[in-house]
């Protein structure tokens, strides 16, 4: 399964359900772990990250202005962003020297280039230069990428000698000189031994290592060797865009504390992105932050119409209007849930057609009063003319009573709870609900 299907479903069904109980959020839990480990994040880290979710969620106190529901998902979207890369690396606008590093094919020359066209774009001047002396064709890569970029080009054409490649840099005037490197197969001593020589001879202010995402959770062991050798300073992955393993490749880099910088998205040169955490887990969860999820589950249940008018009083007709949104999952129960009210009834919430076709009969058998003021129906005589009326039995006229009897139950708690009316204030945007529930008059 991709991670971003994974994730995005059972965020998705989340926040759609009506009421949270253990069992949804195990289940829901269980759902990250599955789309986590198939994008292979190490196991151990996808168990540590459920783990200090549960924890929080059944053991913790959840904050009064926050529902349930609210909470688990921001818990969630807070871990993620910690598994996969935590605080965003700040990107020095100013002159300095990279080196690239990485083994073969895992897009160094490329994300040279889209460096290049990064700090261009930032008011930088860039050259770029060729320390691959073992591929045959790297410097004419290098130099026509150079030209494209419009950055300047430095490098010996078939030189073996990389000590008099090196010397180049005295000749440049660039602020930002890129430093491309010679691949490997593996990390070697071969290896470890040049870039060392690069990096005496240069003295790089930033030495970034070059992982493809394409390798997943072995580009931690890869940047965790590197790191040991020559203390690298960040981690630019390539290859996102065409690989399920990014988010391994990810969490395992994150592992081993060196920042991930840039990440690349694509072949082309402008497809370079400065590495957020956060952005990256709001795309993969299909929203840019965590505040346009809520606003998300917000307008879902404004969309359903539900006025702050609704609460002012709960009469036969509103508690109508109510069940019939209520079974398309619409507007109570959604913001019922969203507050974590778990004592929705559910028999409230998934009424069958004919069942609300026939409380339809029934308020349409009532008079006018009596749809207006349910304290009525309490005079002796009504029940039985309104079932007559309507066709029905007088014990299901009853039964409709005591549904709307559970309803108000439930108003009348939303009176008493505080917690719940702030709740309910920042689920509808309105400071008026006190006001309102005031003027709801219980039966
Ligand atoms: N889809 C995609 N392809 C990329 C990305 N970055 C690099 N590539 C491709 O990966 C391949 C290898 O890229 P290079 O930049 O030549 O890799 P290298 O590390 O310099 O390779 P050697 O010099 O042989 O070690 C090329 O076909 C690039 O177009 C990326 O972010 N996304
Ligand atoms: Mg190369």
């Amino acid at each position: 399964m991709d991670i971003k299907k994974g994730l995005k479903e059972a965020f998705r069904k989340l926040s759609a359900k009506v009421t949270l109980d253990k069992e949804s959020i195990k289940e829901f839990l269980k759902e990250v772990q599955i789309a986590l480990i198939s994008a292979d994040v190490p196991v151990k880290l996808v168990f540590e990250l459920t783990k200090k979710i549960e924890n929080s969620v059944f053991e913790d106190k959840i904050p009064p202005a926050i529902s349930l529901k609210e909470y688990v998902l921001k818990k969630t979207y807070d871990e993620l962003c910690q598994l996969l890369g935590g605080e965003k690396p700040t990107i020095e606008l100013k002159k300095k020297k990279i080196l690239l590093l990485g083994l073969y094919g895992s897009g160094k020359t490329t994300s040279a280039a889209k460096l290049a066209y990064f700090y261009k774009n930032r008011g930088l001047s860039v050259g770029l230069l060729c320390a691959d002396i073992d591929r045959p064709a790297a410097y004419e890569q290098l130099e026509q990428l150079a030209k494209k970029v419009g950055a300047s080009f430095y490098g010996i054409k078939n030189e073996k000698n990389l000590e008099k490649i090196l010397e180049l840099e005295n000749q440049v005037k660039e602020d930002v000189l890129i430093i491309d490197s010679a691949g490997r197969n593996a990390f070697d001593q071969e290896m470890a031994e040049q870039i060392k020589r690069i990096e005496q001879k240069i003295k790089p202010d930033e030495k970034i290592l070059v992982v493809s995402a394409d390798i997943g959770q072995i580009a931690g062991q890869q940047a965790k060797q590197f790191d040991q050798v020559l203390k690298i300073t960040a981690i630019f992955i390539t290859k996102l865009d065409g690989s399920g393993k990014g988010g391994g490749a990810i969490a395992a880099c994150h592992q081993t504390k060196v920042p991930i910088m840039f990440i690349g998205t694509g072949e082309k040169i402008d497809q370079i992105e400065a590495f957020d955490s956060k952005k990256f887990v709001g795309n993969l969860l299909g929203f840019p932050d965590f505040e346009s999820l809520i606003e998300k589950i917000k307008q879902a249940a404004e969309k359903e119409e539900l006025k702050m008018e609704d609460f002012e009083s709960l009469d036969f007709e509103t508690f109508y209007k109510q069940l019939k949104a209520a079974k398309n999952l619409g507007p109570l129960s959604n913001v019922l849930g969203m507050l974590g009210l778990s004592e929705v009834p559910a028999d409230l919430v998934q009424l069958s057609e004919q069942k609300l076709k026939k409380y339809e009969v029934i308020i349409n058998s009532m008079t006018k009063k009596e749809r207006k003021n349910p304290k009525l129906l309490k005079e002796s005589g009504r029940i039985e003319r309104i079932a007559k009326g309507s066709g029905l039995k007088v014990e299901e006229v009853r039964e409709f009573i005591a549904q709307f009897n559970k309803m108000e139950k439930l108003f009348s708690g939303i009176k008493k709870n505080r917690g719940l009316q702030k709740r309910l204030e920042k689920v509808l945007g309105s400071k008026k609900i006190n006001e309102i529930l005031d003027n709801f008059k219980p039966n």
